[in-house]
Formats: C-alpha cells, structure tokens, sequence
C-alpha cells in the first residue's frame, strides 16, 4: 500500500539531458506530479464527453467528439511533461540570479505546442460552428491559429532576442482571432436564435478571456525566464484545465436541446432513407423529421455533410422549423 504514496521516479528515469545538453532550469517532482494529475483530469473528462456523445444520435455527436479528441491529446501531452519528456533544453536569454530560474538551459516542452497544434484549432471550430460561420472564414482562422502556435514554438525555441519577433507574429495572430469571435462570429449567431448566441457568447468569452492570458505566461516562462518550470506547469495547467475541459463542459452543455443542424450542419447517415429508417428504427422521432427534411438535401451536396456555411442561410430556416421534431433528448 505505501507504494501507492511513493513519489514519482520519472525525473530519475528520463532526465533533463537531451543529445548533450541538460536543462538545468527544469521541473522537480512537485510540477511532474502536477502535470500527471491534469493528464488524468483531462483523460477523465475525455471519457464523460465521448460517454454523453454515445447518448446521443451518430450524427447529433460533432461537439462531443471534437471535444473528446482535445481532451484527450492533452492528457498524452501532460502525460508526457509529467514523464519528463517531450523537451529540449534552451540556452535562456536573461541569465537569473533567482535560485528558481537560475542556470543557462531552460527545460522547453516543445510537446505543449503540439498538443496546442492539434487541440487549438479543434476548440476554435467547436465555436465556430457554433457560431455557424462559413466554412471558408473558419479554414481561415484555423490557419493564423496555426500559424499563431508554430511561431510560439519557433520562438521558444531560440535563445536570441530574435525569439520576441516571432512571438510578436503569434500576438498579432492572437488578436486577429480574438476579432474573429469577437465581432464577426458573434454576428453570425443572431439569427440562429437566442439559445445558440447565449452558447456562443458563453464560451466565445471564457475562449477569449483565457486565450489573451497566454501569451503573458509565455512571457514570463520561455519568453523571460521569470518564473519556474514548476510555476510554469502551473500557470498553463490551469489555463489549459479552464480553456479544454470546463469550456468543453459548458459548450456541450450548452448545446444539449440544440440540433446541428439549425447550425447548417446538415449532417447524413446510412440510415437516412426513409425505407431503412421505417424498418430499422422505426420508434425513432428524429428519422421521421429528417427524412422529410429539405435543409438535409440542400447541405448535403458538399458532400461529408459538414456543409456549413454554404448552407446557412438556406437550412438555418429550415431547422428551426424542424425545431420540435429534431430535438434530441
Ligand atoms: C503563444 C506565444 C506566441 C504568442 C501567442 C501565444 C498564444 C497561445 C495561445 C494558446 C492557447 C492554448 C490553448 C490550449 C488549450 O489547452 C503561442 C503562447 C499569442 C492562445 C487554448
């Protein structure tokens, strides 16, 4: 039993001394115990979002899966920092005399900014569809958010001062995006109804409130050598608990009595044809609503049946008629 207590041994076991060079600014057991319990958080709630998809109808689960896959990159990704792994030791710009933050090489987990690359956009279309934004607006979005990420990792990576030209590029990427779901977004959910802009507006302003802050804890962690690895899991464990799993929390909440498709998301399934549907789900209300549906025929032409945008303005209208049939429970 007391082995359970034991402390963790994955500093011992892995290191801080990578193709030569150790990072002798680096995590002690105290930030790698933190990092592994956000990696079980975030596996927790991977599986109550994926759990309370399967409630729910195939083609009714988009939020619940986006938001599971995030969920669950991150936890591999905390997984990883709390292993030790997944970094590269950094010659720092600002040598400290701060006992916490003094040494040459910074430990710089390049792994969080490919967690980041992955989940980031994926949080951004859980809002914008959301938002029922046209597709080509939110390809373009996911782009400089993209672009927004990998300057963050580039800069993090280099010990010159040339490490704040790149994250200036991610800021200024930061703040188009923050117009993104400030402005246009927001103007986009107007006419979905009062239900689907109070969503949006809930977790469109937990998004940006959370976003702007992390550029200051780069500032004072890769970017400044301030603070300590430790207080730096900190800092980005609880941004990234707030901004992953609480917002994916609410956005699924908040579309519980919403169907995707009031969202353009006219989304098709096998059992769509009305002849499959009688005999194989017959007590099925939703079948009976969607196979007389025209938003489906009018989306679905793109294909995949993600035709948001294209067909917004068209099957908007039409899903809101369909409202009391589509629902799901
Ligand atoms: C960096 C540094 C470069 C400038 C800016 C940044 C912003 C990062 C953001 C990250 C959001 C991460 C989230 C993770 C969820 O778990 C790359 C730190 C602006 C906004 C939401």
């Amino acid at each position: 039993m007391a082995n359970l207590f034991r402390r963790n041994n994955a500093l011992k076991l892995n290191g801080n001394t990578v193709n030569g060079a150790t990072a002798d600014i680096a995590i002690t057991v105290r930030g790698s115990d933190f990092y592994f319990a956000i990696s079980a958080a975030m596996a927790l709630s991977a599986f109550i979002f994926l759990g309370l998809g399967f409630r729910k109808h195939r083609r009714d689960r988009v939020f619940h899966y986006i938001t599971a896959a995030v969920v669950f990159v991150a936890a591999i990704a905390y997984f990883s920092m709390g292993s030790n792994l997944g970094f590269t030791p950094i010659q720092v710009e600002y040598l400290r005399s701060d006992p916490k933050v003094h040494g040459e090489f910074r430990e710089i987990f390049w792994v969080r900014y490919i967690d980041w690359f992955i989940t980031t956009p994926l949080l951004l279309m859980d809002l914008m569809l959301t938002a029922g934004m046209p597709w080509p607006t939110i390809l373009w979005v996911l782009l400089v958010d993209e672009i927004m990420i990998v300057t963050g990792l580039v800069g993090a990576l280099i010990k010159s001062q040339y490490k704040w030209a790149y994250f200036a590029f991610g800021c200024l990427a930061l703040a188009y995006i923050v117009y993104q779901l400030a402005f246009e977004a927001r103007r986009h959910t107007k006419p979905l109804g009062a239900d689907v802009s109070r969503v949006f507006f809930m977790c469109g302003t937990l998004t940006t409130v959370l976003w702007v802050i992390y550029p200051i804890a780069w500032g004072v962690c890769e970017g400044g050598n301030i603070i300590s690895p430790d207080s730096e899991a900190v800092f980005y464990g609880v941004l990234d608990f707030l901004a992953k799993p609480c917002f994916g929390a609410l956005l699924i909440w908040g579309h519980r009595n919403i169907d995707p498709a009031r969202l353009g998301l006219s989304i098709r399934d096998y059992d769509d044809d009305p002849a499959v549907t009688a005999s194989t789900h017959a007590g099925e209300k939703r079948h009976v609503g969607n196979g007389t549906s025209s938003g489906v025929g009018t989306g679905n032409g793109a294909g995949n049946g993600v035709s948001n945008g294209h067909g917004n303005g068209v099957s908007n209208g039409h899903g809101a008629t369909h409202v009391p049939a589509e629902t799901t429970v």
